[in-house]
């Protein structure tokens, strides 16, 4: 198998893209696409400040080299969420990586530890709130990545979502009909109102075979493990479904996607009425002033809960 490009013996075949490049053709690629994403969404540019959430795994830490790759400035964001062993290296993978991007690039890391403000782990405030452990998380990563992004004034906020990850979460929303979040499952949602960040998704175009072999063949060091919570999750058996699928007909989840971004596009006056829907029912919360439909947000609710459940 040869390059398709250079013809030199290749290290990776996308079928989707019937292609084989070899490293270095295949790092080029890679960099087209994201360079691809950012353009055709107008995510952002040279100027200004991107704040990339990072876990440690091959997407969020791929995302953050590529950007800064790319001539981006680019700044890191971990959320510790405490759960044991997971924690412990996710924690370690992204405290490495930020400490080389640190040097070669000037670039920095924020933390935020879950432990620190819930007086608990994620798993242990989960319990004590009555709440699934993954919604918890949802909330708590949503409001502090927003809140970063806003209190250090970065003009938008990038998650390592893939391919993989949006056409899952895409079959997901059809198969119950969650029209609300169909609405805002583009790979870019504007700052619709004050107090919230823009956010993008880089990596929409690439998978995460793709992504994965980008890491390895570039020296990333990053958490193979999952999280621990997420096995059984539905977002995991869309996966395999979809997978199943792409191996019977490479190409699926693109044409999934892709066709679904295709057809939002089309329908633009809907866009404006998004945004316009989330200013009408979005005012700042009583607690912090970050935007909510209630008086006061989940996360400060959250947090109050757990001051008075959480053993201190
Ligand atoms: S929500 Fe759930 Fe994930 Fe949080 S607790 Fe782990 S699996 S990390 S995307
Ligand atoms: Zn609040």
């Amino acid at each position: 198998m040869n390059c398709t490009k250079c013809k030199t013996k290749a290290v990776i075949d996308l079928p989707r893209h019937n292609a084989a490049f070899c490293k270095g053709c295949f790092t080029g690629f890679v960099h087209d696409q994201v360079a691809r994403a950012i353009k055709s969404e107008w995510m952002f540019g040279k100027e200004e400040r991107i704040l990339v959430a990072v876990s440690g795994g091959k997407d969020s830490l791929a995302l953050w080299n590529i950007l800064l790759k790319l001539g981006y400035r680019a700044d890191g964001l971990y959320v510790d969420l405490g759960i044991g062993v997971y924690s412990e290296q996710s924690h370690a993978k992204v405290t490495k990586f930020a400490e080389a991007v640190a040097t070669s690039h000037g670039a920095t890391l924020h933390l935020h530890t879950v432990e620190q403000e819930a007086g608990a782990g994620i798993k242990e405030l989960a319990q004590l709130i009555h709440r699934p452990t993954c919604s918890t998380c949802g909330t708590i990563k949503r409001y502090q990545f927003n809140r970063v992004a806003i209190e250090q004034n970065y003009d938008v906020m990038a998650t390592g979502h893939n391919l993989d990850d949006e056409a899952a979460r895409l079959l997901g929303n059809v198969l119950h009909w969650q029209e609300e979040y169909l609405d805002k499952q583009g790979p870019s949602l504007p700052a619709s109102v004050a107090g919230f960040a823009k956010k993008v998704k880089p990596l929409y175009r690439l998978s995460e075979r793709e992504l994965a072999a980008y890491a390895v063949l570039n020296r990333i060091d990053y958490i193979v493990e999952e999280c621990p919570m997420a096995k059984g999750s539905k977002m995991l058996q869309y996966k395999e479904v979809l997978n199943r699928l792409e191996t019977e007909s490479p190409g699926t989840k693109q044409t999934f996607y892709w066709g679904f971004l295709d057809k939002q596009r089309k329908k633009q006056p809907t866009a404006i009425t998004m945004t316009e829907k989330d200013r009408a029912v979005l005012h700042p919360c009583a607690s912090c002033s970050q935007p909510t439909t209630a008086e006061v947000c989940s996360y400060c609710k959250m947090m109050a809960k757990a001051k008075t459940v959480v053993p201190r």
